[in-house]
């Protein structure tokens, strides 16, 4: 947001800035609205956001932002256990929810203050409160966000993304993709995550432009939003495939996306064959950008670079990328799309730390400070980088979603129906990779089934971490020195 904007009387606004289904803020209006949660929220050291899809979290989190304190997205499915572990360790003093909200027990402890955008409009009576916010030691390197994300054992780790990140890697993306407040973006994502929340709302309101968000994704959303004026569309690899599966028997839609500035996908590799059907159907091709949530964006296809399916572009302005060797220092120099290494990115777009994981922290850094990420690459040799695979066999991304097979089997070895738990993922045309658990029931007789298995995940982490598929094996394959072969663990 411009001062400009952010001034209720200013001239940009009356500007659109976010609109949720029939429910929109003006610049002006937001303004309005975030100003005096920014002045209620300043004292707070770290506050929750209760973080469903609505214009109450957006405003929450400009408040944050205006305030100068760090903000802690909650995923509103997330069950007991996972919220009460982000909890207890991001230890926040209030949390924000929209008013009416019922929140769980696992928030019970917690001051609520509800983001009221009842009142809005420069005249309401929320603009009578002081505006006079932020901490006067606030700097590039104050926390904006704490984001949780999965590893491949244990539960979630915070990532604190410092305010200077979310500013370069939105202002590098601008430069990629001729992103201006001229654009309209339309998005279905979750608003917990980096994908929805830094790039799908805060990129447009850093370019003055404005975002209509679906609620939940559906095609015939992205029609009528790309239909009436939307120029860019945001989403993970299942919505592009969902939409190229609809494309033949919706015309609609392919004229819709035809009409699209920029369409981009992110957060998992989106297959070649959903790629070539939506540019057959449209004529037109979907860019992909890489990024993870400790380092934000680090490469994308530009707007005015050659599309290419299979490949995430170049690095963005700013960020340093290099694939290094089996012993993670040495430098892989050739640029042959043949020859393997792990991406490591430097560069002011990377987040501070793991909270209160120093060691976790310490341990995904080298020496001198580049940043592994744990995926696999080669680079073309005009430096198109192609993501070929990962490290740990023990992160699966479903749906655009990281989850650690480790907290899956962790959640399943606490329901008394079972004995041993291995979970894999394994291909899904619609999710990318699904979650499979292989289970060594308690009681062979009268094994867990599936159903209850995945309400049990669901229940206590979150609906998208259940096992889609679950089978019951005599034992887990284990090598001599008792580790689990996950390679072993097919189904035939
Ligand atoms: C089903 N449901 C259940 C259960 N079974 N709920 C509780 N217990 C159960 N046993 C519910 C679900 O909660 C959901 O509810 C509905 O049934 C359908 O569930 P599901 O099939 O899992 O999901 P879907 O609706 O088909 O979702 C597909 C999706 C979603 C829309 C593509 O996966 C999604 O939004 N993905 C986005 C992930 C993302 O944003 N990743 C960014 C992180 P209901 O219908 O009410 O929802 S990566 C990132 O940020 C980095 C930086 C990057 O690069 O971008
Ligand atoms: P997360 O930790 O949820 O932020 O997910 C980050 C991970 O998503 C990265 O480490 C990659 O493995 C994956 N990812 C993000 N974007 C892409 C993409 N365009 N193609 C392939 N993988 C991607």
């Amino acid at each position: 947001m411009t001062e400009a904007q952010a001034d209720p009387d200013g001239p940009g606004a009356q500007r659109p800035a976010l609109r949720f289904g029939d429910r929109s803020l003006t610049y002006g209006e937001l303004a309005a609205t975030a100003s005096p949660l920014a002045a209620r929220v300043a004292e707070a050291g770290r506050i929750a956001v209760w973080a469903t899809p609505t214009l109450e979290t957006a405003v929450a989190v400009v408040a944050a932002l205006l305030a100068g304190v760090p903000a802690v997205p909650l995923n509103p499915k997330s069950g007991e256990s996972e919220l009460g572990h982000i909890v207890s360790d991001s230890a926040p003093t209030l949390v924000l929810a929209a008013p009416g909200t019922q929140l769980p027990p696992a928030l019970a402890a917690l001051e609520r203050v509800d983001i009221d955008v009842r009142g809005t409009g420069a005249s309401s009576p929320a603009t009578g409160a002081p505006a006079t916010v932020g901490p006067s030691g606030l700097t590039p390197e104050t926390p904006a966000l704490v984001v949780y994300t999965s590893g491949t054992t244990g539960p979630p780790k915070g990532a604190v993304i410092p305010r200077r990140a979310v500013a370069t890697t939105l202002d590098a993306l601008a430069d990629a993709w001729q992103w201006t407040g001229d654009d309209v973006l339309v998005h279905g994502l979750p608003l917990f995550h980096v994908h929805g929340l830094i790039l799908g709302i805060l990129g447009p309101l850093r370019r003055g432009g404005s975002v209509r968000h679906l609620g939940r994704f559906e095609t015939a959303g992205v029609t009528r939003e790309l239909s009436e004026g939307a120029t860019m569309l945001f989403g993970v690899p299942t919505m592009y495939h969902r939409i190229a599966e609809t494309l033949p028997d919706d015309p609609a839609l392919a004229k819709a996306l035809a009409r699209a500035r920029l369409l981009v996908s992110g957060s998992a590799a989106l297959p070649v064959h959903d790629h070539e059907r939506i540019a057959e159907a449209t004529g037109r091709r979907v860019i992909e950008r890489y990024g993870m949530t400790e380092t934000l964006m680090n490469t994308s296809v530009r707007a005015d670079g050659e599309p290419r399916a299979g490949t995430v572009g170049v690095p963005l302005p700013g960020v340093e990328l290099r694939l290094t060797e089996e012993d993670g220092t040495t430098a892989v120099e050739a640029y042959d799309g043949e020859t393997v290494g792990e991406i490591q990115v430097r560069g002011p777009n990377l987040f501070t730390e793991y909270l209160n994981r120093p060691e976790a922290t310490a341990a995904a850094f080298t020496e001198d400070g580049w940043f592994r990420t744990g995926d696999m690459a080669v680079r073309d040799p005009d430096g198109y980088v192609r993501i070929v695979g990962r490290k740990a066999t023990d992160l699966i991304k479903s749906g655009g979603y990281k989850i650690g097979a480790g907290e899956i089997e962790n959640a399943l070895l606490e329901h008394p129906g079972v004995r041993e738990a291995a979970v894999t993922g394994e291909p899904d045309a619609d999710l990318g990779e699904r979650i499979v658990a292989w289970i060594v029931p308690a009681d062979p007789q009268s094994p867990p089934s599936v159903d209850e298995l995945a309400d049990h995940v669901a229940r206590r982490l979150a609906p998208h971490k259940r096992p889609r598929v679950v089978h019951h094996i005599d034992a887990l394959p284990r090598n001599d020195m008792g580790k689990i072969m996950k390679r072993a663990l097919t189904h035939d």
